[in-house]
């Protein structure tokens, strides 16, 4: 009797030290429905992603923790839905780091063009200190990081002209994510950069409101902008990632066991993820060439010179983001590659 009490005691204190006033760490796992809504499509690997998430999950929780999955922004575009998590009317979503920029200045430094040449380098950045670092940031905006998948190595499409050379961003009106990096990078190579919500690029191309985008393969195919463009010009310009959120609101409901399914599959479905998204880079590019889109490879040479034009942009922004984090940053990325 006098163990049992012990333990009860033990239970009791534990739960209000986390400050929860229902005793979430007795409630094991509860039957919950888990609304996740992501911006592309259910055939991309952030679609298919998320479905592995889903299975993992149930089948981890025997089915008690449902997750309800919504694709194509039909829950609205990466800002909104996590303003969603923030007011805890949504649970999960995967946006891109690049919006998040106005909230998390550092997410900025994934931006700097040309900063990764391979997506293990960008895995060995985004699992390190330096992803981790980032991650701490969210809990202050009521969000919880439960690590990176992978969006891509990104390419411009466009309609008006090959893009070979440095000098062939002139004058070009292209879309960009909501994130100034992108904006004054594009600037400096001459375009006209207009940032805008992924779900409005299809139509702002389709009506010539916009001359071109810049996207990974696997969207560029997922949501057939070669329907609307005539130029594919692989400038593999930035990688940038996808960040896993949950609602901090919601997370703070969880039992400690519930936390641990969810970052487990975070993670497990992540990996999964990454392997799927660099095999459909390759396929996506296949497919891309029997669309009937003019595609072109751009010169190492080019591309070094349109790391040369942009490089006042990243100086500055490091600058912003401070300057230890890219010091860091860099001699990280300097141990990966040796
Ligand atoms: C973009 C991003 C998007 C994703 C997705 C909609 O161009 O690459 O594809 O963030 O969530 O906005």
């Amino acid at each position: 009797i006098a163990m049992g009490l012990l333990f009860l005691t033990a239970c009791s204190s534990g739960t209000t030290q986390g400050g929860n006033t229902d005793k979430t760490e007795s409630k094991g796992i509860q039957p919950r429905v888990i609304k996740a809504g992501i911006g592309l499509n259910e055939d991309h690997p952030q679609g298919q992603g998320l479905l592995k998430f889903k299975e993992i999950v149930e089948q981890k929780s025997g089915g008690k923790l449902k997750v309800q999955t919504y694709f194509s922004a039909t829950l609205g575009d990466d800002l909104k839905m996590t303003e969603a998590l923030q007011g805890g009317t949504q649970e999960i979503t995967i946006p891109s780091t690049s919006p998040l920029v106005g909230m998390i200045k550092e997410f900025g430094i994934f931006d700097f063009p040309f900063l990764f040449n391979t997506p293990e380098e960008a895995d060995a950045i985004l699992d390190g200190p330096i992803g981790k670092k980032l991650l701490e940031k969210l809990p202050e905006h009521g969000l919880i990081g439960l690590g990176y998948w992978e969006n891509g190595f990104r390419h411009v499409t466009n309609s008006k002209h090959a893009i070979k050379t440095a000098d062939d961003f002139k004058g070009l009106k292209l879309r960009t994510m909501q994130n100034e990096v992108h904006i004054d990078a594009f600037k400096a190579l001459g375009a006209n950069p207009t940032p805008m919500p992924f779900s409005e690029v299809f139509t702002a191309l389709e009506s010539n409101t916009i001359d071109g985008q810049e996207n990974p393969l696997a969207t560029i195919k997922s949501n057939k902008f070669y329907e609307v463009q005539k130029y594919l010009s692989l400038t593999k310009h930035v990688y940038t990632p996808f960040v896993f959120l949950v609602s901090k609101k919601f997370w703070d409901q969880l039992s400690p066991e519930e936390q641990k399914i969810l970052q487990e599959a975070a993670i497990e479905a992540g990996k999964y993820q990454r392997q799927l998204s660099r095999e459909e880079d390759q396929k996506a590019l296949e497919e891309l060439k029997k669309t009937g889109i003019n595609i072109n490879e751009v010169s190492d040479q080019e591309r070094e010179k349109m790391a040369e034009i942009i490089k006042p942009v990243v100086e500055k922004y490091a600058k912003e983001f401070g300057e230890d984090l890219v010091n860091e940053l860099y001699s990280e990325l300097d141990k990966v590659r040796q």
